[in-house]
């Protein structure tokens, strides 16, 4: 059995237990579960504060965890970074008090930093050649600079909204970030196996997440240039319509790419165009 931690209650929660409920791990959790048994899938869930994920992966209490890159780097624990999983998506930006005149990095030197992250912010402070001093502080770190504790901060950001209701903007973002699975090193090979599964299932939901099925119906004689600029996982399949000198065609792309294309194919006189999610993409 493989056991999976995952963070207990945050930011990462509702999205881990929504992506593993679509790879048909149902995850019910109530208020005082700690360890669940999965129904169906050879796994036992471990609920832990996100922080506490990395060592317990280390120590191989837990096979497996969902953290963000942010921790996984910041604890700095033995572990494989085995997969990025696309949400949770955020920033460890360094801040300061929005009057500050910021050229560059250099600005740091022999500057006052408070942050969460001192292992993060002291590698980066060393790949920059530049010495300041480090203020540890486990919450709320955008006010330390209106207390006179620090000179700039290095926190997540997100939307920007926090920073700039503390008066601060952002000169720098030092680390992207997002959801990973990290692994023990010595995984058993039944847990390598139940892992393989896992991750083959995980590929399916994520794959199917930023694509879409179009239909679309089209004039015959137009069917080959639509064709040519649908940019489909293989050739799209074009099946005839009741309606005499119409086709329908249907093929799965990205989104992004449909909104690009969509003049083009109305242009092409493309009519009744549905465009429909994938729950699961198996390639
Ligand atoms: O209780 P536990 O220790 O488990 O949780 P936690 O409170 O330490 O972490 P939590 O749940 O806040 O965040 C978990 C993970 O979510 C983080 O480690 C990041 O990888 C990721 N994440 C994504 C974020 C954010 N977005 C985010 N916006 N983590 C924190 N924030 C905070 C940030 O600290 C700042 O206070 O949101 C604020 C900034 O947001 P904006 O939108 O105003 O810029
Ligand atoms: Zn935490």
């Amino acid at each position: 059995m493989i056991k999976i931690a995952i963070q207990k209650s945050g930011r990462l929660t509702d999205d881990t237990i929504a992506m593993l409920a679509d790879c048909g791990i149902k995850v019910k959790q109530v208020n005082s579960t700690l360890r669940l048994i999965v129904q169906g899938f050879n796994a036992e869930i471990l609920f832990l504060r996100d922080d506490d994920i990395p060592q317990y992966v280390e120590d191989g209490i837990a096979d497996i965890g969902i953290v963000g890159e942010n921790i996984m780097l910041d604890k700095g624990k033995n572990v494989n970074l085995i997969k990025r999983l696309g949400y949770s998506k955020c920033r460890l930006s360094i801040a300061v008090p929005k009057a500050t005149n910021y050229p560059n990095n250099n600005w740091l030197q022999g500057k006052k930093i408070a942050t969460s992250y001192v292992k993060i912010v002291q590698n980066f402070l060393d790949t920059q050649n530049i010495k300041a001093e480090i203020h540890e502080i486990s919450g709320s770190v955008e006010i330390a600079p209106s207390l006179g504790l620090a000179d700039a901060i290095v926190d997540i950001v997100s939307s920007g909204s926090t920073l700039l209701s503390n008066g601060l903007k952002e000169v720098a973002p030092i680390l992207n970030s997002e959801a990973v699975i990290i692994g023990n090193k010595n995984l058993t090979p039944e847990n390598i196996i139940i892992l393989t599964k896992l991750l083959f299932r995980i590929n399916a939901v994520l794959t199917a997440r930023t694509k879409k099925y179009v239909l679309l119906n089209a004039p015959n004689n137009n069917v080959a240039n639509i064709v040519k600029i649908l940019p489909g996982m293989k050739s799209p399949t074009v099946l005839p319509l009741a309606t005499n000198g119409w086709s329908s065609i249907h093929t799965v792309i990205d989104e992004t790419d449909f909104w690009n294309i969509i003049d083009q194919l109305k242009t092409l006189g493309a009519e009744g165009i549905l465009v429909v999610p994938i729950e699961k993409m198996i390639i």
